[in-house]
């Protein structure tokens, strides 16, 4: 039988998330509007990685992506949008506004503003002005951001970031639903890699990269280093992995080698990616190149817990 309703989404910051998402799916509504919910909460807290709160590029601006897609496999997404509170919001308006997939920059702030939205203060939030005040402290302006910089202890230098206790981390929100209705939708939205290049987009907006749903069979959505998730159009090959009839746990780890195999094992051992997918039957899957990552479950067999991921290293 199918194990519906179901929410799952990536980090810790998932359980807050989870809890909107479920009000939604728990009252028979529908997964789009339960993933929009959920990462909305995410997009209200001040943290490191997604909403205004977060940190900001390396102009100190800071950037936001989101995309989100329902079950008939419509998408919306916004890049590079700024002093816009929901980017997950206006990527959905996106999708059931315009004919169009994905607006950026001036353009999808102009957009929002158009469909009501509010424009934020450009201000950052005390977090992130103290991290990006350490950032300019530390880091010459290189334009060559690499992986080696956060080897080397720069915990400010290319996120995801690797912590004093050896961990990973980042928090980039993914969102995947199951309804009662037996539809699948999926949402994310992040503020991209701190201290980025100005404008630089993440996997997060692209659909198939940081987000894919095919209501068919299942969908997945990423977290990580993007630019390794757009070179190997991430989260849909780990949906046609599940297409192809392998479980979302083996569609996410055969995703993760794919990557892997494309950058060598030396280069993997640097930076993180981690897939998270749900299938039509309401099965959900997990993994990561390092250990460290988790995903938050709710479902009729699981209360919002925390769940480590399996991981390759
Ligand atoms: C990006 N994938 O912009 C995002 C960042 C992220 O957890 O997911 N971090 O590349």
């Amino acid at each position: 039988s199918v194990n519906k309703p179901i929410v799952i989404s990536t980090w810790d910051a998932g359980i807050a998330a989870n809890v909107d998402a479920w009000k939604v799916l728990a009252n028979g509504g529908r997964a789009l509007d339960a993933v929009e919910k959920g990462v909305m909460v995410t997009e209200s807290s001040i943290n490191c990685c997604v909403g205004l709160g977060a940190n900001p590029d390396r102009d100190g601006i800071v950037t936001l992506d989101a995309s989100i897609m329902d079950e008939h496999g419509n998408a919306g997404a916004v890049a590079a949008i700024e002093r816009i509170k929901h980017p997950i919001s206006v990527a959905r308006k996106v999708m059931e506004n315009t004919p169009h997939v994905l607006l950026a920059g001036a353009g999808a702030q102009e957009f929002a503003i158009s469909q009501g939205f509010q424009l934020e203060p450009q201000d950052l939030s005390p977090s992130a002005r103290k991290a990006y005040k350490d950032w300019l402290k530390k880091s010459e302006y290189k334009p060559e951001i690499n992986i080696e910089q956060a080897e080397g202890g720069n915990k400010s230098a290319f996120a995801p970031l690797k912590l004093d206790n050896g961990d990973w981390n980042h928090d980039t929100i993914g969102m995947l639903a199951l309804d009662q209705a037996g539809n699948l939708s999926g949402s994310c939205t992040t503020s991209g890699m701190a201290f980025k290049v100005r404008g630089r987009v993440g996997d997060s907006p692209l659909i198939g990269a940081g987000l894919y749903v095919d209501n068919a069979y299942g969908a997945a959505v990423s977290t990580g280093l993007g630019e390794e998730v757009i070179k190997s159009a991430g989260t849909h090959l780990v949906v046609e992995f599940m297409r192809q009839g392998l479980s979302p746990d083996k569609a996410c780890k055969l995703a993760v080698e794919r990557i892997v195999s494309r950058t060598g094992s030396t280069k993997a051992k640097e930076f993180q990616v981690a897939f998270i997918a749900l299938n039509k039957q309401g099965q959900v899957g997990a993994y990561a190149i390092q250990k460290g990552f988790s995903y938050a479950r709710q479902d009729q067999k699981v209360n919002n817990e925390l769940i480590a991921s399996a991981s390759m290293f």
